[in-house]
């Protein structure tokens, strides 16, 4: 499975860091939604789903947490542990967070305004809708 990583420029002075990121450059479609979670307890797992539609950038701005990404066939887990590199997940990708260090903050740009109907929550579901089967 290609993983796709984007690296932010940083625009770093004496003063500190900071990221500019704009939709259709640094962010590869038009961002219609922003969602963060944060305070994510210890052992804790979330996602289990894949979208029908959806595109999505997801940033650790802040520590450090894991992603698993399954296309039904592959399964990849990667680390997000900068606030500069941001993860590609497109459509029809299963997705699971976690390894959640105590001051993550990961952030997500989404392409789409929040809709239920855009998900598949159920695995067997997924494989089906992707056209594979268990
Ligand atoms: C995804 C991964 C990476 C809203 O009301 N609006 C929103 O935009 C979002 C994202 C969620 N919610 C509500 C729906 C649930 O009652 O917030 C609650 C938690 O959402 P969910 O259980 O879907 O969260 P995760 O962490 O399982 O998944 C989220 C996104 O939903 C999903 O699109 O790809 O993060």
């Amino acid at each position: 499975m290609e993983i796709k990583k984007y690296q932010f420029q940083i625009h770093g002075d004496d003063r500190g860091q900071l990221i500019a990121l704009e939709e259709m450059k640094d962010i590869p479609f038009e961002i219609k939604r922003v969602y963060y979670m944060y305070d994510t307890l210890k052992g804790v797992r979330r996602g289990f789903h894949a979208h029908k539609s959806l595109e999505q950038i997801l940033i650790c701005i802040h520590g450090t947490c894991k992603i698993l990404l399954d296309n039904g066939s592959e399964k990849v887990e990667v680390l997000l542990d900068k606030p500069y590199e941001g993860l590609y997940i497109s459509n029809d990708i299963w997705r699971e967070m976690f390894d959640f260090s105590p001051d993550a903050v990961l952030m997500v740009l989404a392409s789409e305004y929040y809709d239920e109907a855009d998900y598949i929550r159920n695995y067997d579901e997924f494989l089906k809708y992707i056209g594979k089967k268990r």
